[in-house]
Order: structure tokens, then sequence, then C-alpha cells
């Protein structure tokens, strides 16, 4: 506790625990305890979460586990969306049970709270406490207004009204439809725990005293100026794969992926990754092998699960001279790589950072919640990637998506576009980029409360 005594400010920060959430969060923490020398930062997330993102001591973040909310002796069972609703029930309550715990464990008072911005909750916690609520959003900036809209959308699109109708009364966004949006902003199940927290979170944010945002000013621009004109604070400070202290981490590439993509010719690679989540339908593997496998590309597939069962039956064999099959595969390197050609995605808004840092067109199976959305954009709006037709892999499909990418003079202007992406990217992190700048008015913020 002798950190706690010497530091001058004590942040609390609250993680979302699931899915690519509390790494971000984690990330931007580090960055803003470099830039505030005084401070410390108790970090608070599940023991689960804490295990995976603290693979080193920091000594000026402190871990700190909250209740999972998982009954006693539970099992799971391979649906990721219930762990997420035993926590969902568990918060606030598990979040302010540890915020007590912390502040007399520590004797420190808390200073500021950030929070991820799927916590609502977090602005009563703030006014509570009379300090200021930061909220780190993590996906795409279109994804954060299609949230903070969503009372106005379903005026005019109604509930469960036509998918098709195009959400055109927005600037820019006039390839967007219906179907695109997220369940639970104008489909689905309304009060599903999630479909709930994302509309209250669409609610609440504007008293957030700033939104920061893992994402670049001229990604989505139009869209981007609309957020800083709702929002008191709307701070881009991405991408972080530009700008994180990753490279204090040594890259784990214990699978030799760079060494095997350097004995290939640029961009002639597929590159193919579903997340951490969601893997696709067993003939969806099968049709997707088989596009692989006939297309005779190569390939390097991080692969969720076993290859062995769940890949047709000779495939791994008949393909090893020019595929090769990873339990892990550190991306943000492999995307970076200059054999890359195209990335086969589900549509996280990571991924497609960590695409447009490396130059690399997309494919893409989206699953859920925003990975449609994200699909459509780069589809439509971008113009630096395909969907599929009917949203699922099938051999043809696939095969003629790959095959454009890699072979066609419409693959070569994807790449230019998403070059130009890129290009806008890296002059946001360059010295007084507009991420750079973001960045010091968030530190700024947090050192003169
Ligand atoms: C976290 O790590 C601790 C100590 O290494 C271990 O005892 C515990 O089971 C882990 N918890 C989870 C949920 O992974
Ligand atoms: C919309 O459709 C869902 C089923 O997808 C149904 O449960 C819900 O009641 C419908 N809501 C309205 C307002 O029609
Ligand atoms: C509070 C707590 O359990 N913290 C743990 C978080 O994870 C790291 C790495 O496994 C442990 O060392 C901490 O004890």
């Amino acid at each position: 506790m002798e950190d706690y005594k010497n530091a001058s400010k004590h942040i609390v920060v609250l993680a979302f625990p699931f899915g690519t959430h509390a790494a971000p969060l984690l990330n931007i923490i580090h960055q803003l305890s470099d830039a505030c020398p005084n401070t410390i930062f108790s970090f608070l997330s599940t023991q689960q979460s804490n295990n995976s993102s603290f693979p080193n001591k920091f000594h000026k973040i402190k871990p700190f586990n909250v209740r999972d909310g998982l009954p006693e002796g539970y099992i799971y069972r391979g649906d990721p969306n219930e762990p997420v609703e035993y926590f969902l029930k568990a918060t606030p309550g598990n979040f302010i049970e540890a915020i007590g715990a912390v502040v007399a464990e520590t004797g420190k008072p808390i200073d500021c709270l950030i929070t991820d911005a799927f916590y609502a909750f977090g602005g009563d916690i703030a006014d509570e406490l009379n300090i200021p609520w930061v909220v780190l959003w993590t996906a795409a900036p279109r994804t954060l207004f299609v949230h903070a809209e969503t009372d106005f959308i379903r005026q005019l699109v109604g509930i469960n009204g036509s998918q098709d109708k195009s959400l055109d009364f927005f600037p820019d966004f006039s390839g967007i439809r219906v179907s695109d949006l997220p369940g639970g902003v104008t489909f689905g199940d309304l009060d599903a725990p999630m479909a709930a927290m994302l509309y209250k979170m669409g609610l609440e944010l504007s008293r957030a005293t700033a939104i920061a945002a893992n994402s670049f000013e001229d990604v989505d621009n139009k869209v981007v100026n609309m957020l800083k004109l709702k929002f008191n604070m709307f701070l881009n400070v991405g991408p972080f794969n530009l700008v994180s202290s990753v490279s204090s981490f040594t890259i784990d590439d214990s699978h030799c992926c760079l060494d095997w993509l350097s004995k290939h010719k640029p961009s002639s690679v597929v590159y193919i990754s579903f997340g951490s989540v969601a893997t696709p339908l067993p003939h969806e593997l099968e049709a997707l092998s088989e596009a692989l496998e006939e297309s005779e590309f190569p390939f390097l597939w991080s692969f969720k699960g076993n290859p062995e069962k769940q890949l047709p039956p000779g495939f791994l064999e008949r393909t090893r001279s020019r595929g090769k099959i990873v339990p892990w595969a550190p991306q943000q390197k492999i995307l970076q790589h200059p054999s890359v050609g195209v990335f086969v995605s589900h549509g996280g808004w990571n991924s497609i950072l960590d695409s447009i840092v490396g130059g690399v067109p997309m494919i893409f199976r989206p699953f859920y919640g925003d990975q449609i959305l994200n699909t459509r954009t780069v589809e439509v709006v971008w113009g630096f990637g395909l969907g599929l037709e009917g949203g699922t892999l099938t051999k043809e499909g696939t095969k003629k998506a790959l095959k454009l990418i890699l072979c066609s003079e419409q693959g070569k202007k994807m790449r230019e576009k998403i070059g130009i992406q890129r290009e806008r990217a890296y002059t946001a992190v360059k010295p007084k980029g507009s991420s750079v700048e973001n960045f010091k008015t968030l530190v700024k913020l947090v050192s003169d409360i």
C-alpha cells in the first residue's frame, strides 16, 4: 500500500471482462499511467479477466477482483452469453462493493472514475462521489452513434419494421440498412440484458465528462463530427495498435507464423481469424476449407478449437505444403507482414483496426453485435472489404471473394483505399497528430482534477 500512500491521485477503473474489452482499457490506462506520474490506478475486473490481462506486474496499476456473479458450481456449457448475463445481473452491486473494499484497503479516496462505456451506472457512482466520469468506447464510432440515436431511429423505422429500409436520414448512412443494426436497436429482443445495457448506455453517455475512443478522427469523419456535437468531449485517441506500449511486451510468435509468411510472395497469403468468441458452423468450416483447397492460395489460419476434428478429413495433409493452422497468432504483426493479401474476419473493431494498420483488404463473416454494421460500413462506405452473399461462408462465395481481392483490378483498388486509411491512421499518431493531441487533452483532464 506504499504506492497508494505516495500517490497524489487515485483513479478507479471498471473493466468489462468479456471479449476484447479489458485489454484496450488496460492499454489506455497504461498510457495514462506513463503520462501522469503521481497517479495510481486501481483496475477492477473479474479474476479470470484479471489473470489474462496482467501478464506482468505494473507498478502503478493494481488489479482488484470483482464478483463474476456466476452461481456456485457453475459449469460453462458453450453459450458465451451466459456468463455475460450472470455478470450483468451482478452489476453495479459487485463494482460498488469492490470500490468500497479498494478504498478501505488502500485508505485512498477516489479522484476520478474511468469505465468501459458499457457501464451507464458509472455516471451514478461518479455523481455520488462528486468526481469526473471518463469512459472508453472500444468499438467503431458508427456503432456508438447508432446506440446514442436509438430512440430517434426507432421513431423513424419502427420496431420490427422493414429490414431493407435505409438509414439515409443520417449523413453518410445511405448504404446502411435496418438489418445491419445490432440486434436490440430496432428488432430482436429489446429487453435482452446486453440490448438493455446498450440502450441505457446510449441515453446516459452524454453525462460523461469525456469519452475516449479506440479510433482516429478521419476513420469515419462525418460520424465522428456528429458524436463531437452530441457529447461533452469525444476524443479519438487510437488506433491503440499504433499508439500502445505494446512494443514493451514481447511478441508471442511461438508457432513461427512470421517466418512462415516470409517464405511467400507479397500480398499472396489469406489470413483467417474469427476472433476469440465465435466459430463458424461446421458446414461453413467445411465450405471455407474447400474454398481454400480449390483456390490454391497459401493460407494462415488462427484456429480456435481442434482442426483435426473440425476440418474435413485429409484437409490438413492435402494442404500442408501451403497452409498453416495455428491455435494462436500475433495478428497485428501478421497483418503488417507484406505477404498477407486478404484477411477473412468476423468484423470485430480491433480486427478492422489491425487490417487498416496493415493495409490489408477484408472478407467478412460477421456473427453478432456490431459485426454486421462494421461489415457493411467497410463494404459500402469505405470500400475496402467484402461481405459474403447471405452473410455466411459458402464454398463458391468464398472462392469468388478471395479471387476478387487477390487477383482482380477491383481488389487492387480496395488495397489502395485501405492504404489511404492506413496513412490517416499513421498521421493521427504522429507528433501533433489528432490522436496525440486528443490524448493530451485527456491527460490534462485527468491531471487537473
Ligand atoms: C487466476 O489465477 C490464480 C492464481 O494463479 C488461480 O488460482 C485462479 O484459479 C485463476 N482464476 C481464473 C478464473 O482463471
Ligand atoms: C418484435 O419481434 C420480436 C421477435 O423477433 C417479438 O418478440 C417482439 O414482441 C416484437 N415487438 C414488437 C413491438 O412488435
Ligand atoms: C486480485 C488478483 O487476484 N489479482 C491477480 C490478477 O492476476 C495476476 C496474474 O495472474 C495475479 O498475480 C494477481 O494476484
